[in-house]
């Protein structure tokens, strides 16, 4: 499915005397059916293939995102619109940490992560977004209310035009709780409500060297922190923020359910609006193991539920972002295949048993 998209140029934040340029891309719009729809329960995801970006043979820099109506107001949790998941995959290349995969760029809830490989303008780092390569996005849009609306995925891109020779390029890695192609275990129940999620033992092991200069979490409402370790040793601790302004806060009704993320009592439930960041945290070296652990407390801060009303799964994932130096890491891209979209979402739909990674 091909998405249309409008293109505005902004200004551009940072490394306006290298010639960055900003767009603002508005991709949908997607309509999304009430929660009553006994189809989709109003949680739809759009899969989109090969998304207009913002430049090619060039520097993606940074980039936010966010969920607009299409009258260009805010579509978040007060007026029952989540940006439940967004996932952003390069389909012409391969996954560093399953490698049968293709490379995971990014992941994103409502939270709203914010994306910036140069740290505020301060490293010239970027990723490589090589002519003809395609950019999948997945997005997973729930409306918690009975009435059917419409949304924009709103995206602010921040691109070099062209490779600066001073740029490093920026690999992403997807660090996950359950393993590197999501294949293990946590042991957690739905029913538990305070347990720290272990990622398993072996972690992942870099094959490459670099910077590690940004590392953003994901996780679901109920999380208190995450850990990262860097062969044992605690490098990032990512704690996230609830509710802190009216667009995350939602009201309980009276015997709610369906998506109204809440119990039968009266009350407010404050959501996941921001999660802590990792910057500039130190050199990865070929045989850097990263390990993760997720904690959570379902007590202090109410986790969400599924469109059935039930507990929803938690996630706990990490995406390093490693600034290598340019020669090395394009020679590496020029010599990678696709890699094999059906048999990362036949895993993430549950249709298949998971590979070893
Ligand atoms: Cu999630």
């Amino acid at each position: 499915m091909t998405t249309a998209a409008k293109i505005d140029p902004i200004e551009p934040k940072f490394f306006k005397d290298l010639g960055a340029k900003g767009v603002k891309i508005t991709y949908g719009p997607f309509a999304i059916p009430g929660s009553h729809d006994p189809e989709t329960m109003g949680m739809v995801t759009n899969h989109m293939f090969n998304i207009t970006m913002p430049c090619h043979d060039c520097l993606i820099t940074g980039w936010s995102s966010d969920l607009q109506f299409v009258n260009g107001t805010s579509a978040n949790a007060n007026n029952n619109m989540w940006m439940h998941h967004t996932g952003l995959m390069n389909l012409n290349r391969t996954d560093l940490a399953c490698e049968h995969w293709p490379e995971r760029i990014s992941v994103n809830g409502n939270e709203r992560s914010p994306f910036d490989f140069t740290l505020k303008g301060t490293r010239k780092a970027g990723y490589f977004l090589r002519a003809g390569d395609e950019i999948h996005q997945t997005l997973d849009v729930m409306n918690s209310a009975t009435t059917p609306q419409s949304v924009h995925l709103v995206v602010e891109w921040e691109f070099l035009p062209a490779v600066h020779p001073a740029f490093d390029i920026v690999v992403p890695v997807w660090l996950d709780v359950k393993g590197n192609c999501l294949n293990q275990s946590t042991g957690i129940l739905p029913t538990d409500k305070v347990f720290t999620a272990k990622g398993p033992a072996a972690g992942w092991t870099s094959k490459v060297a670099g910077d590690l200069v940004l590392m953003v979490p994901h996780i679901h409402d109920g999380s208190t922190k995450q850990d990262v370790f860097l062969d044992g040793r605690l490098v990032c601790t990512n704690v996230p923020a609830y509710g802190e302004t009216a667009e995350f806060v939602t009201h309980r009704a009276a015997g709610g359910g369906g998506h109204d993320h809440g119990g039968a009592e009266g009350g407010h439930v404050y959501h996941v609006s921001s999660v802590s960041q990792c910057e500039a945290v130190g050199k990865v070296v070929p045989g850097s193991r990263f390990t993760i652990q997720s904690a959570y407390d379902m007590v202090l801060h109410e986790g969400s539920l599924d469109h059935h009303g039930e507990p929803e799964p938690i996630m706990a994932i990490e995406f390093l972002y490693i600034a290598r130096p340019q020669a090395e890491a394009m020679k590496d891209i020029l010599a990678m295949g696709p890699g094999d979209l059906k048999d990362f979402t036949d895993q993430v739909r549950g249709l298949k048993t998971p590979k070893e990674p």
